[in-house]
């Protein structure tokens, strides 16, 4: 506990009690500007962690702002409820996953209540309720009916000895072993559900483009996620009778430089050699190693027939080759291409150049591939051409070639064994096939959990036994859940009407609010989860149950909330826990830190000198409220308040504008510097009641958004009896527009007067004189930068005013021209005289000193002479 005068605990659970007892966070229905703001939902682990506090935070300070700008906000928290850790913990305790996952949602939701977070909690949804999942099967069908659900043989996890299939977090370390029984896990076909996201590949690709709310970075994983390549299909016929096989290029125009062709471990060549091969079976099953950094491969007895050259070409089966990209098989250029050239150079293969960067300069490919495009030699009739042109007319050209746009992207398989998630609506028929459960009969719900080894819905007798939909005979229910990504590719649309119960959500509330404005999640999340819920908006949109393609406008990745450089983690034991942290300095100084220490998006360090100094800041500022009598701040509207005043317009501009780009960060700097300037100005004068007042309530609502608590206390003590979550944001009272200049002229200048007492050596001046550029100077500068002259000297110097100055503006002329680059507009010398008086106590305060700001017609004529524009003249005693 801080032993300062503020009790967070008191405070903080007072304003969450009154929050809560006048709805403030509800949201209305009848919008008439409408921002949806949302923070990525968590899974209910049991407990909050730094990354959730920040998370969040921001949301809620953003969502906060928004509210005080007069928005319609919509800002919801919700639970990815399903998902194995609860199924491991259910068996664990011996109870039940829903048991775990609620305790830890209630949990959970407390802390975010403790935190202040102002959430719409009538909104809240759980994935693992039926009245959510239900909606996963209906899309299901809706879906299948659309043609883009589709069941096929996929490779699974297999531990033999469980007799079941495993989740890949289910197979432990590099030995690949059950996680039950330390079983080797094996691969097995298995029928499997998928969703056909690649039918969407080409839009979810180009519409990257225009995503210009999200970070590149994300764009680009989205981009290579997709993976689209623009090849060639060529056939090439394989010995023994295995038929043709056709492999995919992107380098067609290399196809004469072919030495090798070669086939995956999964490829069903592959597979019907390893029946009477023994190398190809030791090489397939020990020691193919796709992921490892050399490539690795044997031969076959098999050839090739290359289509365009007619030779044949050895065989191999090599694991770089990959079974689920293209077709599965490859031609090997080992001169053009990298991984075919260390195939090559340890295989001893023959490696010959076809690709030059000009027909009289050959590369020498021994050593190293020529990866690059350029002219195309040793290759017969198609020798001189280009690379490109050379594609072109060889896929044109050859039998049975063809050009082919090949992804990255696969289909997405959804079946999970496991029982916490969506039963996959399908019924098993003997004489029907697979049979859609009909959208009456759903949801179809899981039956109570079973701890046994293998999937429980499996072990479920009663439940799996059903009868058809079709034909009404007996049948059984299909037993895989759905991935829990799908549950996360749509929640977003099920706030806009949470309670909707004829469909997952309302059409016409979703376009009022959708695409979602500000969307802030973690990094981890930036290809799956982000990729699925654009498939999914796509189709809903096709479907036209909603009019976006596209579901988030503005995307926040934030950054880690690291210890001593590296990420909290439970494993690594290195974790600061926010209750604890909640517990000691309050909710408000939590948020305050986190959001002050970095820009969102950056990674920062825990540190408790700045969680300190959040807290001391935070206690400064009760007290500088407290303390403030506005019956007695008599002080006059003087050129202090006048600056004060001007200052406090400042600050509001650049929070605005910070706010906007949620850099909190630089937003809290200047309130915080706002709040410093008040202590000063009150220690400095007696205060003008209604500038200090005005800084005060303009202070305390700049920090609403991430320090609700304190700032609605404050609120209330300045006179008000509304909410500050309710507040107008300020506004500021002047022109704003040149107080960046004016600004920087008054910190130039401190930085000048420190510079000459430190240089002079003086501790102790007496008098400081700051002189304001004469106005033939300002005049000059003016023209220098309006003209487009090549020498700027001779236009000056037709002004009389300055012309009459003689030698003085000659040499100005001549400055002025040799920096013409980088000259700029400066604040004409009224204003700065006006701003330099106003800022003239500050010198006062700094310097112990007497300040005079005057013209340069007031100054002695040498010390005028140094005075230019934006840089007045110093005269130190
Ligand atoms: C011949 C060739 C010559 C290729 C050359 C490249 C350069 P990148 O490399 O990312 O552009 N490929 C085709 N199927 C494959 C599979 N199943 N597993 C692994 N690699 C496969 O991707 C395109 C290239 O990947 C293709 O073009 C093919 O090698 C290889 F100078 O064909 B190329
Ligand atoms: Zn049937």
């Amino acid at each position: 506990m801080s032993d300062d005068g503020y009790d967070h605990t008191e405070v903080e659970r007072r304003w969450q009690g009154a929050w809560d007892d006048a709805s403030v966070y509800r949201t209305p229905d009848d919008v008439r500007d409408p921002t949806y703001v949302l923070g990525m939902y968590p899974y209910p682990s049991g407990e909050l962690h730094m990354g959730h506090v920040r998370n969040y935070t921001i949301t809620d300070a953003y969502a906060r702002y928004r509210r005080m700008q007069g928005d319609d906000v919509l800002h919801p928290m919700g639970w990815d409820a399903f998902g194995l850790p609860a199924e491991n913990a259910a068996k664990e305790r011996d109870s039940n996953p829903r048991d775990w996952t609620f305790d830890c949602i209630d949990t959970m939701r407390g802390q975010m209540e403790a935190m202040g977070f102002g959430y719409d909690w009538e909104r809240e949804i759980a994935t693992c309720e039926p009245e959510y999942y239900q909606w996963n099967q209906w899309l299901f069908s809706r879906f299948y009916e659309e043609g883009l659900v589709e069941r096929r043989d996929a490779e699974v996890n297999w531990c033999p000895s469980c007799e079941t299939v495993l989740a890949d977090e289910q197979v432990e370390g590099d030995a690949e072993l059950c996680w039950r029984c330390d079983t080797p896990v094996e691969q097995r076909e298995l029928d499997q559900w998928f969703l056909k996201i690649t039918e969407y590949a080409d839009e979810l690709l180009d519409d990257i483009d225009e995503l210009e709310g999200w970070p590149d970075s994300v764009r680009q994983m989205q981009r290579n996620w997709i993976g689209r390549q623009e090849g060639t299909r060529l056939p090439f016929e394989i010995s023994d009778g295995h038929g043709e096989v056709e492999a995919f290029t992107t380098r067609a125009d290399t196809v004469f430089g072919a030495t090798f062709f070669a086939l995956a471990p999964g490829h069903e060549i592959t597979q019907s050699l390893m029946k009477e091969d023994d190398q190809v079976r030791e090489f397939v099953e020990h020691e193919a190693d796709p992921e490892g950094d050399e490539p690795n491969g044997v031969p076959t007895d098999l050839t090739a027939t290359n289509p365009v050259t007619g030779e044949e070409l050895p065989v191999y089966v090599a694991d770089f080759v990959l079974s689920d990209v293209g077709t599965g098989a490859l031609m090997g250029v080992p001169g053009h291409d990298e991984r075919d050239h260390a195939f090559a150079t340890k295989l001893g293969i023959d490696i010959v150049p076809v690709v030059a960067p000009s027909e009289d300069d050959v590369p020498d490919v021994s050593e190293g591939a020529y990866t690059e495009d350029g002219v195309v030699v040793n290759s017969g009739e198609y020798s001189g051409l280009a690379s490109a042109e050379a594609r072109e007319r060889i896929t044109e050209e050859t039998e049975g070639a063809e050009f082919h746009t090949q992804y990255r992207l696969r289909d997405w398989g959804i079946s999970r064994q496991r029982y916490w998630g969506t039963p996959i609506p399908v019924v098993n028929c003997e004489d029907c096939g697979h049979v859609m459960v009909p959208d009456e009969e759903l949801p179809v719900e899981l039956p109570e959990f079973i701890n046994t080894t293998g999937n429980p819905l499996d072990a479920a007798e009663e439940w799996k036994r059903t009868s058809c939909p079709d034909c009404g005979q007996e049948a059984t229910r299909e037993t895989d859940t759905m991935d829990t990504f799908v549950d996360s590719s749509w929640y977003f649309l099920r706030y806009v009407s949470p309670d909707f119960d004829d469909a997952p959500f309302d059409t016409e509330r979703a376009n009022d609010w959708m695409p979602v404005d500000q969307y802030v999640g973690g990094i981890e999340h930036a290809v799956m989860h982000l990729l699925y819920s654009r498939f999914f908006t796509k189709v809903l949109a096709d479907m036209e149950l909603v009019e976006t393609r596209e579901p988030f406008t503005n995307l926040l990745a934030q950054g880690m909330v690291q210890l001593e450089g590296s990420k909290m983690s439970k494993s690594k034991g290195n974790v600061v826990s926010p209750q604890a942290i909640v517990e000691e300095y309050g909710a408000d100084t939590a948020r305050l830190f986190t959001m002050q220490a970095a820009q969102p998006e950056r990674d920062f360090d825990w540190d408790d000198q700045g969680v300190q100094s959040a807290r001391a800041f935070l206690s400064r500022l009760y007290d500088l409220v407290s303390e403030f009598d506005s019956a007695a701040a008599n002080g006059e509207h003087d050129a202090i308040a006048e600056y004060v005043s001007r200052e406090i317009d400042a600050t509001i501009a650049t929070a605005v504008s910070e706010f906007e780009s949620l850099t909190f960060n630089t937003a809290l700097r200047e309130t915080r510097s706002l709040v410093g300037l008040l202590r000063r100005y009150r220690e400095h004068t007696a205060v003008n009641g209604e500038t200090f007042a005005r800084g005060l309530s303009v202070a305390v609502r700049l920090l609403a958004p991430v320090t609700p608590h304190i700032s609605e206390e404050l609120w209330r003590e300045l006179g008000n009896d509304d909410f500050v979550v309710d507040a107008p944001w300020p506004t500021p009272e002047s022109d704003t527009t040149d107080y960046e200049k004016r600004r920087r002229l008054v910190e130039n200048t401190q930085r000048d007067v420190r510079q000459i007492l430190d240089v002079a050596g003086i501790e102790d001046p007496s008098a400081i004189d700051i002189v304001v550029t004469p106005e033939w100077k300002y005049r000059a500068l003016e023209i220098a930068v309006e003209s487009d002259a090549p020498n700027v000297i001779s236009e000056i110097m037709q002004e009389p005013a300055i012309r009459e100055q003689g030698d003085a503006a000659a040499s100005y002329g001549q400055d002025l021209q040799a920096e013409r680059e980088a000259l700029s507009l400066t604040l004409p010398p009224e204003t700065e005289l006006e701003t330099m008086r106003r800022a003239a106590w500050l010198f006062a305060e700094e310097f112990d000193a007497d300040v005079r700001v005057l013209t340069a017609e007031e100054a002695a004529d040498d010390v005028a002479r140094k005075a230019e524009p934006g840089r007045p003249a110093i005269n130190i005693d």
